[in-house]
């Protein structure tokens, strides 16, 4: 069974998990989650690394012993310290850790007072009101946990992109070197390039089914077969992702590739339009009456209805229609098209990597310019910066800069926006920057009155240049806190400041509707990865994809512009 860079990386969470709740050294903890941040964030398979012996301890944060476990884990797909604690503790206590407020102190009492050891046992306890008598929880506490509950239960069962990209693109690897098939495509939402995948679709083409069956049912990460048929079938992998196969001849693949991108909502659409022409679309091809019009390819499908080809992201029903049919497609941002990042940490706060790392590995990445943008004071646990030695992270980036030559660094904050809609530091070190961030990461409970204020009072301070990841939330982890984006996306307009989309996977921030909203109103974007180590400038792929869901073309996008014209819009942020 292949072990992939996810796996190896739960197994590390869940050690660091059940330190916690015995209460282990916070050191311990903490090397074991940045072990498993690295390896999420690799962009190669670390399996791959152990077969060819390399060198484990070169990765960031990879010492002896954990290199060790590594490989242990690559080897027997689990480790013997992790099997040790399940001895003692149930596993199911550390999907308690899950639920956000719930931290190891708390877990602990829950099992200790409560003897609860797995969620649906919490929230019988919840609902009959046993929590809140527990110190430190309180009433408050347990509505909390209930609606945390509330949530988890509607976004059950679905993968991260990021994490299911992971699987897809193994599967489709392997699948690739089935005997006689030609193509091999990941369809579905996965295609689409949604935040979240509910199964993954991958459509084959070959001339005989048989041997791309066999060879998928064999697959080592399948865990049962749930359907096998002749042209299709469907598993549960050891991850529990659900993978459905079908197999088609080779002149189907346009059609069938449409079918099984979908959504479901523009494919009706689709085929009411062939329906208004006397078309009929399937799997298999446009026909009319028992005549084959077209179907090998995607173009050709949307052709027999008089379209241009959709791209998938757009796919949704959400105008695509109308504007394929206006001609007025928009021309979809690429990743080429970035010629910088505005938003990266580094090691004076909760980063990785020094200014020179980061700054040698964006131009690597073929970056013309990254603005470093490290967290402010009021971020204790990151080491935010305060005024000192924020001037004195200028000053070495002015003394690195004359050193770089094809990459430019900026000067900017990641400053916190305070409960009020104050900035966390005064305006005349704000004022000496290049840029300015400003994020929520704290208060997310206010009223969307209070909310919203707080923000539009934040944006409207005298240097204020993008708003990070705008509506806060965290992928199947924190819902979006209550805030009115429209006049969020019009306060921008008005200041003429910029829009986030972070392209860290469990953000993807803002959201496909979102990016559309703000573009129509005039709104330009910055595609960031808000990057913490050199490894997550990778992470642009998803921020891409996210803005390519929100309709956003090169023209939307502040960080395919060149440094000069970045330059001229950032000053003009800085001096309203
Ligand atoms: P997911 O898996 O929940 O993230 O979303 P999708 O879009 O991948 O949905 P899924 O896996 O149920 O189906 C994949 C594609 O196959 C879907 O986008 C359109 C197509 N499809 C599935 N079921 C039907 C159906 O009953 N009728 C038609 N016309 N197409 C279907
Ligand atoms: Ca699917
Ligand atoms: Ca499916």
């Amino acid at each position: 069974m292949a072990v992939h860079n996810a796996d190896v990386a739960a197994v590390f969470e869940e050690i660091a998990d059940l330190l916690e709740i015995e209460g282990a050294n916070p050191f311990r903890v903490r090397a074991y989650r940045f072990a498993a941040r690295t390896l999420r964030d690799l962009s190669r398979e670390v399996a791959d690394m152990v077969e060819k012996g390399e060198d484990l301890t070169s990765l960031p944060g990879i010492g002896k012993d954990l290199a060790g476990k590594i490989k242990e884990i690559v080897e027997t797909g689990t480790a013997a310290v992790l099997e040790e604690y399940h001895k003692k503790i149930p596993a199911t206590v550390t999907e308690l850790l899950q639920i956000p407020g719930l931290g190891p102190k708390r877990v602990k009492a829950l099992s200790r007072e409560l003897h609860i050891h797995s969620v649906p046992e919490l929230q019988k306890a919840a609902q009959e009101g046993r929590v809140r008598a527990l110190p430190g929880f309180g009433e408050k506490t347990e509505q909390h946990i209930l609606d945390a509950l509330t949530v988890r239960v509607r976004k059950d069962r679905r993968f991260k992109l990021a994490v299911a990209a992971q699987y897809a693109e193994a599967l489709v690897a392997y699948l690739r070197q089935s005997p006689g098939a030609s193509r091999v495509m990941a369809a579905g939402s996965y295609r689409r390039g949604r935040e979240t995948i509910g199964d993954l679709d991958i459509l084959v083409t070959a001339r005989q089914s048989g041997s791309v069956m066999e060879r998928f049912v064999a697959y080592p990460e399948v865990e049962e077969v749930l359907a096998q048929g002749e042209t299709k079938a469907s598993v549960r992998l050891k991850s529990q992702l659900q993978v459905d196969l079908r197999v088609v001849p080779d002149d189907c693949y346009g059609a069938a590739l449409q079918y099984f991108t979908g959504s479901k909502d523009h494919s009706v659409v689709l085929r009411q339009l062939a329906q208004q022409r006397g078309l009929k679309i399937s799997e298999y091809g446009v026909f009319r009456g028992e005549l084959r019009v077209a179907g090998e390819t995607e173009e050709s499908v949307y052709a027999a209805v008089g379209l241009p080809w959709i791209p998938p992201e757009l796919r949704e029903n959400r105008g695509e229609f109308e504007a394929a049919k206006a001609g007025r497609l928009p021309h979809l941002v690429e990743q080429q098209d970035l010629l910088g990042d505005l938003h990266a940490h580094t090691k004076a706060t909760d980063g990785r990597h020094s200014l020179k790392e980061m700054a040698e590995a964006a131009r690597h990445r073929g970056l013309k310019y990254l603005a470093i943008t490290d967290h402010s004071r009021r971020l204790t646990m990151a080491k935010g910066l305060d005024p000192q030695r924020l001037l004195m992270q200028m000053d070495e980036i002015d003394r690195l800069n004359a050193t770089l030559s094809g990459i430019r660094l900026l000067k900017g904050i990641e400053v916190d926006i305070l409960e009020d809609g104050n900035l966390d530091l005064p305006d005349d070190v704000l004022g000496r920057l290049d840029l300015v961030i400003g994020a929520v990461h704290s208060y997310f409970r206010l009223s969307k009155a209070q909310q919203t204020e707080r923000i539009l009072k934040a944006m409207d301070h005298p240097h204020f240049s993008i708003l990070a990841h705008p509506s806060g939330r965290l992928i199947d982890q924190r819902e979006p806190y209550e805030v009115d984006m429209l006049r969020v996306i019009r306060k921008a307009r008005e200041r003429g400041c910029f829009l986030e989309v972070n392209a860290h996977p469990e953000r993807l921030d803002l959201t496909d509707t979102y990016c559309q909203m703000a573009k129509e109103e005039g709104v330009l974007l910055a595609i960031n990865t808000d990057a913490h180590s050199t490894l997550d400038l990778e992470n642009i792929r998803f921020g891409i994809g996210q803005a390519r869901r929100g309709w956003l073309e090169k023209a939307d996008v502040v960080n395919s512009r060149p440094l000069q014209e970045v330059r001229t819009l950032l000053k003009r942020t800085m001096q309203a």
